[in-house]
């Protein structure tokens, strides 16, 4: 999964895609088929911040900036698109517009959120969070990270079934860095293979994460070969979808898992 990131503010790739400072469709298009041609079956198209301080996006700010990105890169390059919101408004028009998962990194907590995915019929991915954005990097606390993640995405994923969602069309995510220390994070990828138990799929999300530069005490900008190695460990134990930032670099690490798996790579004659 391609992170296509349509806020102006991100540290990493905020702006990028906006030209004198207003979001430029056309890059996002170019960005999109890059992405595609590098090996993305997915695209992830997100206008809110979630970075702790980030201030809160207004409804109409966020549908003018992820909406016509979405029915532009439905409609010429027809890719499985993902929309990242946690805004039901949203949800609905992005669907409406080709998308094809729903995103939530709230988990469909918002009021009607839960109602309006289940009668989008698009997938979802329920993401665990403690805490809020703002917040959630202050103090974060558990007693057993695995289990109570776990705990928390099956009644999520329980809650969408009853609403009508098909189990068939439930992605869980551990939500790396959302209210977690290292120790937490690490404590997450090592115990993945037992969210896998769950019986769903998993989505992670570990990409320029700062987790990366607290083991390996590297810079910003060189995040790269820590975030193909926690793919790679993320693959190995069973995650189905990685969202990253650099497509063409991670396909090739995981096509290295997927010879190892014998999945999707072809074998030698
Ligand atoms: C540099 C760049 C450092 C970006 C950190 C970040 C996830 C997600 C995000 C995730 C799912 C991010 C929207 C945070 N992370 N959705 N979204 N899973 N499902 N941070 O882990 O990329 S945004």
């Amino acid at each position: 999964m391609g992170v296509i990131n349509v806020t102006p503010d991100s540290f990493s790739d905020g702006g990028a895609l906006h030209e004198e400072g207003v979001l430029s469709v056309d890059l996002c298009l170019r960005r999109a088929r890059q992405m595609l041609a590098d090996g993305a079956d997915i695209l992830d198209i997100g206008g809110e911040s979630t970075r702790p301080g980030a201030a809160p996006v207004p409804l109409q700010e966020e549908m003018d900036r992820v909406l016509p990105v979405v029915e532009a890169v439905a409609a010429e390059l027809g890719p499985h698109i993902s929309v990242d919101t946690s805004s039901p408004e949203l949800m609905a028009e992005a669907v409406a517009r080709g998308a094809w998962m729903i995103n939530d990194v709230r988990a469909l907590r918002r009021p009607g959120a839960v109602a309006t995915a289940a009668a989008s019929g698009a997938r979802v991915c329920l993401m665990h969070m403690q805490g809020a954005p703002d917040t959630m990097q202050l103090a974060p606390e558990y007693d057993d990270v695995v289990e109570e993640t776990g705990v928390f995405l099956l009644e999520r994923a329980q809650i969408c079934m009853d609403a009508g969602v098909p189990r068939s069309k439930i992605w869980l995510d551990p939500g790396f860095g959302f209210g977690k220390t290292l120790r937490h994070n690490l404590d997450l990828l090592a115990g993945l293979s037992r969210l896998c138990e769950l019986g769903f799929p998993l989505l992670v999300g570990l990409s320029r994460k700062s987790m990366i530069d607290k083991i390996a005490g590297c810079a910003v900008e060189d995040r790269l070969p820590g975030s193909l190695a926690l793919a790679v460990l993320a693959a190995d134990r069973g995650a189905g979808i990685i969202r990253t930032h650099d497509v063409a670099e991670t396909a090739a690490a995981l096509a290295i898992v997927s010879a190892l798996q014998g999945l999707g790579v072809e074998a030698p004659p």
